[in-house]
């Protein structure tokens, strides 16, 4: 096995940072040892295969991101990224680990949706990648197969509150389902939006003639999100069920979250970079159809309701534990503009897979989290809630060696053209900078990019079977 060692950096963790070299031995880490340590009398560096000198940079457990979309069918088309450009991109970020979404859809099999979501990853990824369950389709035979998804390594659930006739759940089936996810030991992830009243809304704005992305924002009104997430609390106290609300915008959706916690109730909300960064104003409002390249759902919120702020004050005071980049890319020619004339046509998703760790490291510069936090919402805590801890989302022996090597003294810019990687005509982040770099990263002890070159491989990401989510009682 081939043994390398991280040399002379600074080991980022959840809860600390120290100068310390990290040993990896074949796929694993073997030791994190004080600067300099020897073996047996021998200088370590001399007896490895390879070091990675990391001096003045920071040595971080690699990201997870939590919620993907890759090659998801969806509006009429598929998200852009494959598994195999997706999971490329997300290596060329600092993000070792995804959770995509493997989907029933109605009048389907669950257990048929999440074989053929294996049959589209496997052999593709590079990195590591592991299975959401969506039940699209309550009925008895899915309440059934719920019970034998730990089996599968599939801890979690997603749930739609939203898109009436596509993945929506009505109450008696939110209801039926948290019911089997409470006694089965699986988090109840759910999309928590009004989708019969947004339709209605829908409906009203297009017979005015409103037909701009701009509208997308105004039909998936921050009412509509607080409502939904209320009521989710609300069935997931009567069933006992544990609660993960995704992709979470509104700051009411985030008073909501934080009341229920207050109360001693298990739930939890996960945001997104797009909800920190961008405003339903600046992107969705962007001159003619250009703001179509921000449609997704839920949607950019008011910047004059600083919904942004109190995202980041959430992160800092853990009413929100984490983030995710709920990536599901399409391109503007050929699927953004399906929805020329008609906003609600238009393929809901962006794309941030590859800047998430990045994104989020600008809110360390910026003084919005502190570093170790950092480590916490991008990599630890989804290790932890998704039942990977231990083997993911830690720099500490017996851990996979997912690191990231990371430059606070580098540069990023972001652009199509520029550090992109993702299978998208556009970038949602065009002219971002970020006041870091990824430098290298390693995939279960492989080095799959350094100094800007990719050095991955399709297939060398495997199937994690993920045990049960910490953060259940
Ligand atoms: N929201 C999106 O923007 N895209 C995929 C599905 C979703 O809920
Ligand atoms: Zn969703
Ligand atoms: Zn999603």
């Amino acid at each position: 096995m081939a043994t390398t060692l991280i040399s002379g950096g600074t080991v980022v963790t959840a809860t600390g940072r120290s100068a310390a070299d990290v040993l990896v031995d074949g796929e694993k880490i073997a030791a994190v040892l004080a600067p300099g340590s020897t073996l047996l009398g021998h200088d370590l560096a001399g007896s490895v295969d390879t070091v990675l000198d990391a001096t003045g940079k920071y040595v971080i457990p690699g990201g997870i991101d939590a919620h993907t979309h890759m090659q998801m069918p969806f509006g009429g088309t598929e998200a852009s990224d494959t598994f195999e450009t997706g999971t490329r991109a997300a290596a060329w970020g600092g993000t070792t680990t995804i959770v995509d979404f493997a989907i029933q859809r109605y009048g389907e099999r669950v257990m048929d949706g999440l074989a053929a979501w294996h049959e589209k990853a496997a052999g593709q990824c590079a990195v590591d990648y592991g299975f959401h369950q969506i039940i699209g389709d309550v009925n008895d035979d899915s309440l059934k197969a719920m019970e034998a998804l730990p089996d599968e390594g599939v801890s979690s659930y997603k749930l739609f509150m939203a898109y009436p006739g596509v993945f929506y759940s009505d109450d008696a089936q939110i209801y039926k389902a948290m019911r089997v996810g409470a006694e089965t030991g699986l988090m109840t992830m759910m999309h928590a939006e009004n989708g019969p009243a947004i339709d209605a809304m829908v409906a009203d704005l297009l017979a005015q003639g409103k037909t701009d992305p701009y509208y997308h924002g105004v039909a998936r009104a921050w009412q509509m999100e607080e409502e939904a997430t209320h009521r989710a609390i609300m069935l997931a106290n009567l069933t006992g069920a544990p609660l993960y609300v995704v992709h979470v915008s509104a700051k009411q959706a985030v008073e909501q979250l934080a009341a229920a916690r207050d109360n001693g109730q298990n739930v939890f909300g996960e945001t997104c970079p797009q909800y920190l960064y961008l405003s339903l104003e600046d992107q969705l409002g962007a001159e003619g159809f250009e703001g179509a390249k921000w449609v997704c759902s839920t949607p950019l919120r008011s910047k004059h309701e600083h919904h942004q702020d109190h995202m980041w004050q959430s992160l800092r005071t853990n009413d929100i534990q984490m983030v995710a980049t709920d990536h599901c890319p399409f391109c503007m020619k050929g699927q953004k503009d399906m929805g020329v004339g008609d906003f609600s046509k238009i393929p809901n998703g962006i794309g941030s897979v590859e800047h998430r760790m990045d994104l989020m490291y600008q809110g360390v510069v910026d003084g919005k989290i502190s570093l170790e936090r950092w480590v916490e919402i991008t990599s630890t805590t989804p290790a932890r809630m998704f039942g990977m801890y231990g083997t993911k989302g830690v720099i500490a022996p017996g851990a996979d060696a997912d690191v990231v090597i990371y430059d606070p003294n580098g540069h990023t810019s972001i652009g199509v053209e520029k550090t992109h990687h993702m299978n998208m005509d556009y970038s949602a982040w065009e002219g971002y900078e970020i006041e870091g770099h990824v430098d290298t990263v390693m995939s279960r002890g492989r080095v799959v990019v350094n100094n800007n070159e990719y050095l991955g491989s399709k297939g060398h990401g495997q199937y994690v079977r993920r045990a049960t989510s910490q953060y259940l009682v």
